[in-house]
């Protein structure tokens, strides 16, 4: 685009967000009704109606809320270090954040998903995505724990994850960012973008028991794979994936990559891509990623490297891929409950594009193409439309469904949330929120079966809403009430990191899934378990300690430690022996350059502490844990090597 066309487009993206920010609700004070507070009042001692899973962006951990009450229940540590729990600071979960390029102890996780089967959240599981360092980890709902994180080869920027298919046969992920394949040579010009750079899409199978497993990946042509969701009921079977810079542009400064009216939804036959595997169409590449598991039994994390991945080709095999044509930069790509329309949202559009799954298909039979894209057949835009929602608001970017046959979209730009009728494209009701939102979420809301009751707004931009905090300000929650014709505002939050999605699953579903109190003695095969007090002991081989030590309330087992010297490394190996909801213990010992443990009831943890000189080091239990808690304590000495 010349530099007079692009102050042209400027110039009417202004004009439209004047038009829409006139159109928007003028008093604000009023958007809260007056039963809002009885609506999110839940009483002291009785429990919410939902469990909310909300990403946390750039602090790479789940956050975990109830609803309507918005009380903060947890937060699970996914891909960052987390000091409170010692994830990734004990030996045995340090494995969890091995990658391809060593131990990564920090990640932008923007998208969860919970399990589904026949397209209902099931309340299994819940799955991550890794933006940074390409990985998806599942988070076990027994536990409230991240026990297996799978890395991506071939992809960088895992954005477009992790969605999964109705009966979590897979997981899938696009890569944000197009890069030279893993096993290819990658010092290349970065203007050599258009030859050497490919997009890839990754199905990873999903076990019985939840394992992941990289079934397959598709080359793609280069763009940016931005988000996807899976076809459901009908469109079982498809997965379909929001992609920008279809121009393949290296750089983005400018608007090189909003050159194009239009981008692509790029629909993807998986099943079809399934039998290709099948038919062993797959090349099989070497690649390195880490997948790595967390063991219940030992609790302890394993690490491995694999070497290997099939790759299935999109310009080769012509009837895996389709692309849609989608106005201006598609973001969110989201699947209504019947599966029958695919929502595409333009961040730089003005309308709402709606595809039917339906009308695609006859426009795939009857060969409706208006050519293709690097091989990958182009179906004409009017041939796949269900409807556009007109003039809707401006910057769209996500859209979650009630069950009822009505679509809500949050506007980045007009900073709003606009319920509308999935069948007639009518704007049903609009709502102001503060400010600037980036995805919503409804319990269910991309499922089969929504709950429909409440709706989240997740803001990017605070400034005036709570007590001013310096330069940096929390991003903020904003609950609706949506089960009345009207959204009614409730409550708004401050929320932990940055929430990019965020899914919830009625209450009852995660509470009866058998859910773990604490881990039963008897059980525990760590080796290095001390099963009682009689089994604490001083263990050297070499320069090596090891340290079996029992917690109880309220003393260590033993808690006088000698017999260690400089140079030793020292591996503290702590079994709780609590048999009781509740009561974790911690261990910390003076200037370690490590974090704490905080052992679980009748689990092992380790701290590998390498002392650094001479002397007696105290160490205590750093979690409250009874009357006698601050006597909860012991001394260590190093003596002169
Ligand atoms: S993204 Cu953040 S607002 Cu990473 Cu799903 Cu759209
Ligand atoms: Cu054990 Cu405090």
């Amino acid at each position: 685009m010349s530099k007079n066309k692009f102050s042209k487009a400027i110039f009417a993206f202004v004009l439209v967000s004047a038009f829409f920010s006139s159109c928007k609700p003028k008093d604000s004070s009023d958007a809260v009704s007056g039963d809002a507070a009885q609506k999110v009042y839940v009483a002291p001692g009785k429990y919410d109606e939902f469990y909310n899973f909300v990403s946390g962006g750039f602090s790479g951990q789940m956050s975990v809320y109830g609803l309507p009450s918005a009380r903060l229940l947890r937060v699970v540590p996914i891909f960052s270090v987390d000091p409170q729990s010692g994830y990734g600071y004990s030996e045995e979960t340090k494995p969890m954040l091995n990658t391809s390029n060593g131990f990564v102890p920090w990640d932008d996780q923007h998208h969860l998903e919970l399990s589904q089967t026949k397209g209902e959240v099931d309340g299994r599981w819940i799955f991550a995505n890794a933006n940074n360092t390409p990985r998806i980890a599942r988070v076990d709902l027994k536990t409230f724990k991240t026990v297996e994180i799978i890395e991506l080869p071939n992809s960088a920027g895992n954005h477009s994850s992790p969605f999964i298919t109705e009966n979590t046969e897979y997981v899938v992920a696009g890569t944000r960012f197009s890069v030279p394949p893993d096993n290819a040579n990658g010092d290349v010009p970065i203007n050599t973008y258009k030859k050497n750079f490919k997009g890839y899409l990754s199905f990873v199978k999903v076990g019985k028991e939840g394992q992941m497993d990289i079934a397959f990946q598709i080359e793609a042509p280069g763009v940016n794979f931005d988000l996807s969701h899976a076809g459901k009921g009908k469109s079982h079977g498809w997965f379909f994936f929001s992609c920008y810079n279809t121009e393949q542009a290296n750089t983005l400064l400018e608007v090189n990559a909003s050159q194009k009216d239009k981008d692509f939804i790029m629909a993807v036959n998986w099943k079809k891509a399934e039998e290709y595997i099948k038919a062993g169409k797959g090349k099989k590449v070497a690649v390195k990623y880490a997948h790595n598991t967390w063991d219940e039994k030992t609790h302890t994390a394993k690490s491995e490297i694999r070497t290997s991945v099939l790759v299935l080709d999109s310009k080769e095999l012509k009837d895996i891929c389709y692309m849609i044509p989608c106005p201006k930069s598609p973001h969110g790509c989201d699947v209504d409950p019947t599966g029958e329309y695919i929502v595409g949202s333009g961040k730089l559009a003005a309308l709402i594009p709606v595809f039917s799954f339906d009308k695609m298909q006859k426009a795939i039979a009857a060969k409706q193409f208006d050519g293709n894209y690097e091989g990958i057949p182009v179906i004409k835009y009017e041939a796949a439309l269900h409807g556009e929602v007109k003039k809707p608001g401006l910057g769209p970017l996500h859209t979650e469904f009630d069950g009822r046959g009505n679509a809500y979209t949050t506007f980045f730009v007009s900073s709003e949330v606009v319920k509308w009728d999935i069948k007639t494209l009518k704007v049903l009701d609009r709502a102001p929120t503060y400010y600037s939102p980036g995805h919503l979420s409804i319990p269910g809301g991309d499922s089969r079966k929504p709950f429909g009751k409440y709706m989240v707004i997740y803001n990017k931009i605070t400034k005036d809403r709570y007590l001013p905090t310096g330069p940096e300000l929390a991003q903020s929650a904003q609950l609706f009430d949506i089960s009345g014709d009207k959204m009614k505002l409730l409550l708004d939050y401050p929320t932990i990191g940055e929430p990019h999605y965020a899914q919830s699953a009625p209450a009852d579903l995660i509470r009866n899934n058998g859910q773990l109190k604490f881990y039963k003695i008897e059980e525990n095969n760590h080796p290095y378990v001390a099963k009682g007090e009689k089994e604490a002991k001083v263990v050297r081989q070499g320069n090596r300690i090891d340290v079996y030590m029992t917690s109880i309330r309220s003393h260590f087992a033993s808690d006088n430690i000698e017999g260690i010297k400089l140079g030793d490394e020292v591996y503290f190996h702590v079994t709780n022996l609590e048999q009781d909801w509740d009561v974790p213990h911690g261990f910390a010992i003076k200037g370690a350059d490590n974090a704490e443990l905080l052992i679980m009831p009748g689990e092992t943890a380790t701290l590998k502490w390498i002392p650094k000189k001479v002397g007696i080091f105290p160490f205590y239990c750093t979690d409250f844990c009874s009357a006698l808690h601050q006597e909860m304590q012991g001394y260590v000495r190093v003596s002169p090597a």
